[in-house]
């Protein structure tokens, strides 16, 4: 599957820039040197604590275009031991794909993982669904917004009162699915990557969607990777909504989906 995109910092304008997210770790704390090697024209961004592709200005360190040479990226930061730094690469501009590698010299060794998360491109997508046409519905789920049910703050909102509820899905296959919600309410749906912590919305956010269906519903439609588990969380455009929905999701291969249910022992 190609890279995800996003606005990179001092994009010219607001066009969307392929990357890949790498989370660097090492045991030896110092000044590192992150240097690109690609064909591309290369475009680095080194961020701290997490990265959130739709606030791509928070937790920035910085970012570099040409100090390497040959248009690659040079980055010397000072690294600490056991701290969370991701580096961003993309392109200097929009919507460029191709290879690149990325070294790293410094004091220590420096381990680095792709934490880039799957894909949603609906331009994409919307082709591998002319091809595949054959979609069904995988599973339907039915639930409740209450004020009993528990509150945070939803990626992209106003205060801390967004009722939710999270719904656990797992995939068998590699394939796109789709997922819409059926409600009189204005739901506003998030998947998030293998878990969900209602303190920290945008860790592990792939992707949220407001009014994409029509009649205020969400749609997402992703390319989800086989024998993984995926959160859905809905919850609502506005504050404090509550009212019953419906979720569901199609596409051409199986899904299980389990609603996510909370006890308190001093109810
Ligand atoms: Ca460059
Ligand atoms: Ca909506």
């Amino acid at each position: 599957m190609s890279s995800p995109t996003f606005v990179r910092p001092g994009a010219a304008r607001r066009e969307y820039y392929r990357y890949e997210s790498i989370q660097l770790l090492t045991y030896v704390g110092g000044y590192y040197k992150f240097q690109s090697n690609s064909s591309l024209d290369t475009y680095g961004c080194l961020y701290t604590k997490e990265f959130n592709s739709f606030e791509p200005y928070l937790n920035e360190l910085v970012c570099d275009d040409n100090s390497g040479g040959s248009r690659q990226f040079l980055i010397d930061y000072f690294i600490e031991t056991r701290g969370i730094y991701i580096l961003v690469v993309t392109t200097q501009s929009p919507n460029i794909r191709g290879h690149f590698s990325i070294s790293a010299t410094g004091l220590g060794f420096v381990v680095m993982d792709s934490i880039t998360p799957v894909e949603c491109n609906f331009v994409f997508l919307s082709l591998f669904y002319l091809i595949n046409s054959i979609e069904y519905i995988l599973a339907t789920v039915n639930g409740e917004l209450t004020s009993q049910s528990r509150k945070f703050i939803r990626p992209g909102g106003s205060s801390r009162n967004y009722y939710y509820n999270p719904i656990e899905f797992r995939t068998y296959t590699t394939s796109s699915y789709t997922i819409t919600s059926r409600s009189s309410l204005n739901t506003y749906g998030c998947v998030y990557n293998d878990s969900f912590n209602s303190s920290h919305p945008l860790t592990n956010l792939i992707v949220c969607d407001d009014d994409s269906a029509g009649d205020l519903q969400f749609l997402i439609r992703c390319g989800f990777q086989s024998n993984r588990k995926y959160i859905l969380v809905v919850t609502t455009s506005t504050t404090d909504s509550t009212g019953s929905y419906s979720i569901v999701v199609t596409g051409a291969a199986s899904v299980n989906m389990t609603s996510i249910t909370f006890f308190s022992l001093f109810q």
